[in-house]
């Protein structure tokens, strides 16, 4: 009997501390042990994908109605349905499409988060980064690295659009973000075109200048390249598995991917093939360029079209399928190197 009272009265005495707990910011750790310790990794974020059939009116719509001059940037942002409230398209990356019309100017400013961009519509836009100017055409992929100063202009006749891809999401959670404006609203052209691959991109470096910083010193890697290596090596190469043929976007002064946090990649899956499935810990961001394809993720099928965009959580297994005539080729950025630093990076099939 006395048992049952002393039962009752711990009980009571439970109830009485964990209800004061939350008033003092504590936490009782057996409570949620369970679900911090998974057997393997368990996303919020899910796997989704953007229709640019969806998202193109919608982006011209606020290119008319939102000036550059209120916006700093035009950005229609790609929200991750099960990350509610967060602007990210995964707990580590940040995805937007943004359109500059003829004449706008993206004002210059720098940021700790880093950038990358892939052109999708229209050309002759140009980004500026660190005094060098480099025309924006379909295709190409456009480094902002951290902490350089960056603007976009549009001197031609018609609208441009590119995936903006960032770590900001992985930044912010670092508690390491950073910003500053620059001081006019352009900052003044202070090397030629091409100056940064002709400098890094061709082989060669200047000799005196041994830096080898862990972003790329290029600014632009034009379509036309990669899609030319991209052609070869379907021509010449054994498929990978998984992949297809897949080409890196390379910082040459390390020889590993061209942002600290980001790696990125062209790929071309071949006519009429379903690759093998497998799933790693790190998540991607695709954009389809070329063709048209399925990526199956947990065997769920996500059909793409041109300027479409998946994501695929860390983990979730995915396949490529590509049952048209044509090669499908996919643009994707990755958080691969942070994962890999931190020695967490798995893969399996
Ligand atoms: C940014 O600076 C750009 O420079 C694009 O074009 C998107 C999203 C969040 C924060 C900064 C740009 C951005 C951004």
């Amino acid at each position: 009997m006395a048992s049952d009272v002393q039962e009752t009265r711990r009980h009571e005495d439970r109830e009485r501390l964990f209800s004061a707990l939350p008033g003092h910011h504590l936490g009782a750790l057996w409570d949620v042990y369970a679900e911090s310790l998974t057997s393997e990794p368990v996303t919020r974020e899910v796997p989704y994908l953007w229709s640019w059939s969806h998202m193109r009116p919608l982006l011209y719509e606020a290119a008319r109605l939102v000036p550059t001059d209120e916006a700093e940037r035009r950005v229609l942002m790609l929200l991750n349905p099960g990350l509610r409230g967060k602007s990210a398209i995964t707990p580590t990356l940040y995805a937007g499409l943004q359109i500059i019309l003829p004449g706008e100017v993206a004002r210059s400013h720098r940021h700790t988060p880093n950038a990358i961009r892939l052109v999708m519509e229209g050309q002759g836009a140009f980004t500026a980064v660190n005094g060098e100017r480099t025309v924006m055409n379909p295709g190409d992929f456009v480094t902002t690295p951290t902490w350089v100063w960056h603007d976009h202009g549009n001197e031609s006749d018609q609208a441009v659009v590119w995936l903006d891809g960032l770590d900001l999401p992985l930044v912010t959670t670092l508690s390491s973000v950073f910003y500053q404006k620059y001081p006019e609203r352009q900052q003044p052209v202070m090397r030629p075109l091409g100056d940064s691959t002709l400098r890094y991109g061709r082989g060669f470096r200047p000799a005196y200048d041994s830096a080898a910083t862990h972003f790329s010193p290029i600014v632009s890697y034009p379509y036309r390249d990669a899609r030319e290596l991209l052609t070869r090596m379907a021509h010449n190469d054994g498929v990978n598995p998984h992949d297809g043929h897949i080409l890196q976007y390379l910082n040459p002064l390390t020889g590993g991917a061209v942002l600290p946090t980001m790696d990125a990649f062209l790929q071309w899956i071949p006519p009429h093939s379903t690759l093998t499935a497998h799933r790693h810990t790190s998540a991607s961001v695709y954009l389809g360029v070329e063709g048209h394809g399925t990526i199956e993720i947990n065997g769920e099928a996500f059909d793409w079209e041109p300027h479409d965009v998946i994501v695929v959580p860390s983990w979730w297994h995915h396949r490529h399928v590509n049952p048209g005539d044509e090669p499908a080729i996919l643009f994707s950025f990755t958080d691969r190197p942070v994962i890999k630093a931190l020695s967490l990076y798995r893969e399996s099939e």
